[in-house]
């Protein structure tokens, strides 16, 4: 079958240091210049949904740092709550360092709300990811550089309801995942009129021909594939941004240090983590820090930079296979071998020789923590994805399939300094 990715070639984003800066003149000019009205209106005027407010749901991690920094520089005023979420290290972790990037960034006024801290009862494996991301998940600063900005309270207790209300006072948002899709499935069932009330969803995660966690599956998903099953099947209008697309967008050292130069505490941070996290990426073989995140902010922010496809995609969520997204409708003529795959049909537990895992140790963490109880009320022991008729409906995932990777970072690099 033909490869979705085959247009995914015009460059390495580790190649971007050689041109760095001189090309990134225009995206400078739309980015900085003409700022974030620009970029709504833009972004409105092709999409219609413009100017709605945004629930970041989110597990900092540095390239979720990167990410919330660009989309902070584009539209602070329009990020209703940041929800925080295990995944790339603890909840505890992840709430702080969320807690700590807002002060950074002068928005301590936008709540942060305490997610999940497992999967859904029953779901997926928890697997940090503090081998690309440091202990603490953000390159060890939160007791250093970020360690100066003062931290407000989270909010804590019933987080699905604190999430609900405030969408519920806004009629419609639009919902940014950057982590597991965990607290988004919870959400929608506890509140399946939530659904409705999401414009929406934005989502980093998946592949369809590759994965860091294992030769299938990539880290978000491979976190809770069952809810992420259970949002790509149910949420009719999500923008989704996979490994195939984002793995290629990677800073290099010189546009690292370029970032640091413009010398503000915002760049002297950024700098700082994209400085631990290129190490350590480099060190599991990836090209540079690579952007995963922040790719998914920028195809919502700036969908014009992107070549999308209309997919309906399911993930496997038992075998060897866990986590696996497969394309189930759209793209014509792409659909037939995965299909199968969708089914369980296929045996081939081990990928590409020498392949490696950019997430160690994921593969082999398969059980639950034995006497874990659900970390939000309202989740379901017992609840199994069932969706049936999903592969029949109209594709709902706009998916990227291609970008200019140069193009990405130096845009990225405009909105972080
Ligand atoms: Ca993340």
């Amino acid at each position: 079958m033909g490869s979705v990715f085959g247009k995914l070639k015009r460059g390495n984003g580790a190649a971007a240091d050689a041109a760095d800066d001189g090309a990134a003149a225009d995206d400078a000019a739309n980015g900085a210049a003409n700022g974030a009205a620009a970029d709504d209106a833009a972004y409105g005027a092709a999409n219609g949904v413009g100017g709605r407010k945004i629930i970041l749901d989110t597990d900092p991690g540095i390239d979720d740092a990167i990410a919330m920094a660009v989309l902070l520089n584009a539209c602070k005023g329009r990020v209703k709550l940041v929800l925080s979420s295990y995944g790339n290290t603890s909840l505890e972790n992840t709430t702080r360092n969320a807690l700590a990037l807002l002060s950074l960034m002068g928005a301590a006024d936008i709540p942060v709300v305490r997610g999940a801290g497992r999967p859904a009862p029953g779901n997926g494996t928890y697997e940090h990811a503090e081998g690309v991301h440091g202990g603490d998940g953000l390159g060890g600063l939160q007791g250093g550089l970020l360690g100066r900005y003062p931290l407000k309270a989270a909010v804590e207790g019933d987080f699905l309801r604190a999430v609900y209300e405030a969408i519920c006072e806004e009629g419609v948002v639009d919902y940014i995942t950057l982590g597991p899709l965990t607290n988004l499935s919870a959400l929608i069932q506890r509140y399946p009129d939530a659904a409705g009330r999401i414009g929406r969803v934005v989502t980093m995660g998946g592949g369809i021909e590759m994965g860091n966690v294992t030769p299938h599956a990539e880290f978000n998903i491979y976190c809770d594939a069952e809810s992420a099953d259970h949002v790509f099947s149910t949420m009719p209008d999500i923008t989704l941004a996979t490994l195939d697309a984002t793995s290629r967008i990677a800073f290099g050292l010189t546009q690292i240090n370029n970032i640091r130069s413009a010398g503000s505490d915002v760049a002297e941070v950024m700098a700082s983590i994209l400085n631990t996290n290129y190490h350590l990426c480099v060190a599991q073989g990836e090209p540079g820090a690579v952007m995963h995140d922040a790719t998914a902010v920028l195809a919502y922010l700036r969908p014009e930079l992107f070549e999308f496809s209309a997919r309906r995609l399911r993930v496997v969520c038992d075998g060897v296979r866990y986590g696996k997204c497969v394309v189930v409708g759209g793209g014509a003529g792409e659909t037939g071998d995965d299909a199968g795959e969708a089914r369980g049909v296929g045996d081939d537990a081990g990928g590409a020789p020498g392949w490696k895992p950019s997430h160690p140790g994921a593969r082999d963490d398969a059980g639950g923590t034995p006497g874990w109880k659900p970390s939000y009320p309202g989740g379901s022991p017992s609840w199994k994805p069932s969706h049936p008729g999903a592969e029949g409906g109209a594709p709902n995932i706009r998916m990227i399939t291609d970008c200019d990777p140069m193009q990405i970072l130096n845009t990225i690099a405009q909105s972080i300094k």
